[in-house]
């Protein structure tokens, strides 16, 4: 194996040398038509991948401008790259290097926001993706509007000519534009349920708030599409490693490589206000019918993520490094699938002619990819964004009808375990690892409890995963009671019990 410092640097000279997945964008960054905002590696390894074969099919001005949220480390190599970067898909039938050329600027939304309003404000844009995570759209988790509580969206209500969130970005950017009306598209990609029409709530409810004019409204109104999409790709974050495996190779050296699966899925509402790729030529799904959208977003989120959260915390707490290594584990495998099968499934409104079963059997191909090396502390972070989107809708479906939701139970349990985890007890090195926002705040308003049981009732007393979820007081119960085995007797004897109780009738 080459050492990588011994390799040329991946740059547009040797571009012609190397395999170029799908076709590059046009060259001059004023035929850019796509702004883009989150640019890390699942991006890079979707949106991206997508457009770029759609301009194989069908040429067009689609070429990206592409902010990162804060961190300069994806955005100074690809500058230097000449927009280049290489992506490694990784299955059992081996590794697939290729080099991806549809990024045509670049810039830090937290170092310049102003630059991302003027991108918005110029007419040869036409339309913005947005991969910045749950938390991206500031949904209070406690009453599902804009979440006025917090910091940033305090500071950008307080003066919106300088804003720093990405709902007061938006609504600058998107009040500029309005001065010449010209129609825009903003295209959710994250996992968030009907997240075209969640960002458009958003943005308005900002707009309101910060006293925008009439004429601005009209334009978001009229003039401004947010299509709903489901998005599904592994991409775990970029280790250093994988610039090895590039340099062996491909023989450059490329400082922003990505890592990724095979399986790829993007399923968008058809609704876009100023023209797009042609997406459906490069492996996405465009149906007109955003109801569909939102059932394959309930796929995506009650049958993927939820469990996924659920490997993740469980495995943490078992001393599993990656998702795999946690997925191997029997008890950890059979709750994950029991969550999906019994509690998830039967939630869900299925698109019509969905293959459910041959979805989920992917998926365990998926989750058992080692090569991957999808970490439990990457998906077990922020999860008081992420679940409120994964576990509530379903938990509160089930305890309406008088039935016990005993594995989404066992995922919250398992979630305070690992990041707001009860006085005195360790939850080992990898939950340690997790990160968010919330940690702190949480550990402080249960600091006041005496047992593990009343710990989890001031949480989700709390609202942290609804107002609703925390008033069922049967299972915030069960949640305490979980709690309470994972600190006396550990995960699995938790996953047992919560088994056991899994859809027991609740009077
Ligand atoms: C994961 C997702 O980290 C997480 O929360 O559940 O990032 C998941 O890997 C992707 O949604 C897969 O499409």
């Amino acid at each position: 194996m080459p050492a990588s410092g011994s390799v040329p640097a991946l740059d547009r000279s040797r571009l012609s040398g190397l395999p170029l997945l799908g076709a590059s964008a046009p060259r001059d960054p004023a035929r850019a038509g796509i702004i883009h905002l989150g640019l890390g590696a699942f991006h890079r390894a979707h949106g991206a991948v997508h457009t770029a074969r759609a301009l194989a099919a069908e040429e067009g001005d689609w070429g990206i401008i592409g902010f990162a949220n804060r961190s300069r480390s994806v955005v100074d190599p690809m500058a230097r790259q000449d927009g280049l970067y290489s992506l490694l898909e990784l299955s059992d039938t081996g590794i697939r290097a290729d080099v991806v050329d549809v990024h045509r600027g670049f810039g830090v939304m937290a170092e310049d926001p102003l630059a991302v309003v003027r991108e918005i404000a110029t007419p040869a844009r036409r339309l913005l993706t947005l991969t910045v995570s749950e938390g991206g759209y500031s949904v209070s988790p406690r009453t599902g509007s804009l979440d006025v509580d917090s910091p940033a969206i305090r500071a950008d209500l307080e003066d919106p000519r300088a804003p720093r969130s990405v709902i007061g970005l938006l609504a600058r950017g998107l009040t500029e534009r309005a001065a010449d009306g010209e129609p825009f598209t903003v295209l959710p990609c994250d996992n968030v349920a009907s997240a075209g029409r969640t960002a458009r709530r958003m943005l308005t409810e900002f707009l309101e708030l910060s006293g925008a004019q009439e004429d601005v409204l009209a334009y978001v109104r009229d003039s401004v599409s947010f299509p709903d999409a489901m998005v599904d790709r592994i991409a775990p974050a970029t280790t250093a490693g994988t610039s090895d495996q590039v340099a062996e190779l491909l023989g450059v050296r490329d400082d922003a490589p990505v890592r990724t699966e095979r399986f790829s899925m993007w399923v968008i509402e058809d609704d876009f206000a100023a023209g797009r790729p042609a997406w459906e030529r490069g492996g996405a799904i465009l149906t007109p019918d955003a109801a569909e959208v939102e059932k394959y977003e309930q796929v995506k989120l009650r049958i993927l993520n939820g469990p996924h959260s659920l490997i993740a915390y469980l495995g943490a707490l078992d001393g599993r490094v990656i998702v795999p290594q946690a997925f191997d584990q029997d008890w950890i495998a059979e709750a994950a699938l029991a969550l999906i099968h019994d509690e998830n499934l039967p939630t869900i409104d299925l698109p019509v002619g969905f293959d459910t079963a041959g979805y989920i059997e992917d998926l365990t191909h998926r989750w058992r990819n080692h090569d991957l090396g999808h970490r439990t502390r990457q998906v077990g972070s922020d999860g008081s964004m992420r679940l409120p989107q994964r576990l509530p809708a379903p938990a509160l479906f089930h305890l309406e009808a008088g039935r016990m939701p005993a594995l989404l139970a066992l995922t919250i349990a398992a979630w305070f375990a690992c990041v707001v985890p009860p006085r005195g007890f360790d939850p080992g090195e990898q939950a340690l690892a997790m990160t968010d926002p919330a940690q702190a705040h949480l550990q402080e308003i249960a600091s006041r409890a005496a047992t593990p049981s009343e710990h989890a009732r001031i949480l989700l007393e709390s609202g942290c995963l609804t107002a609703e979820l925390g008033a069922h007081r049967d299972f915030v119960d069960l949640v305490g009671a979980l709690l309470t085995t994972i600190v006396t007797s550990g995960p699995r004897a938790a996953a047992a019990e919560a088994h056991t109780a899994s859809l027991k009738e609740n009077p």
